[in-house]
């Protein structure tokens, strides 16, 4: 029983990274020259809680986060984050676009640029409920808890049906155990 319950908690703990995808920029070329990043983005969703891992020769390159305008113009002088040495993991925190240079000298202007848009976290393909544990799907704060007492049909979310899920199942493998 113990240990039915242990194997509960994990499976529980560890289902939202079942849901992140880690894209490597640019495949096998990495985050490099002559790579249209453009073609890389298309057909792919991007979702709050995927990462994206550049990989690149830190001595040529960098990743630089800039605005829409300066990722237009090619422009690192006001970055909104900064990352170099060859093995970068930008974690898609929420949603909306995000745009990437490499802001060495010529390589954004020949197409060394990156732009992503982020979309809410996944539910399961399938479309059954969300995993626990995932993020928020807007930048909206989240509203407020419900009221213990409340009881209305709408405060209970998936995670709450998980929950019980594994309630029912727990309690049935015990029966069955004792
Ligand atoms: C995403 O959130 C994590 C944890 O709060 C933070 O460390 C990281 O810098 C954020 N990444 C971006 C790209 O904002
Ligand atoms: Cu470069």
């Amino acid at each position: 029983m113990a240990m039915v319950a242990a194997l509960m908690m994990i499976l529980v703990i560890a289902a939202p990274a079942a849901y992140a995808t880690q894209y490597t920029v640019g495949d096998t070329s990495g985050w490099a020259q002559q790579v249209d990043y453009t073609t890389w983005v298309s057909g792919k969703t991007f979702r709050v809680g995927d990462t994206l891992l550049f990989t690149y020769t830190a001595s040529l390159h960098s990743v630089d986060e800039v605005s829409q305008s300066n990722y237009d113009s090619c422009n690192s002088a006001n970055t909104l984050a900064s990352y170099n040495g060859g093995n970068t993991v930008v974690n898609l925190n929420t949603t909306g676009p995000m745009y990437f240079i490499c802001p060495t000298s010529g390589h954004c202007q020949s197409g060394m640029k990156l732009a992503v848009t982020v979309a809410a976290a996944s539910t399961s393909p399938t479309g059954s409920p969300s995993p626990p544990g995932t993020p928020p799907s807007t930048t909206s704060p989240p509203p407020p808890p419900p009221p213990p007492s409340s009881g209305a049909v709408g405060n209970f979310g998936h995670k709450s049906f998980v929950v019980l899920g594994l309630s029912l199942l727990v309690g049935a493998l015990s029966t069955l155990m004792s």
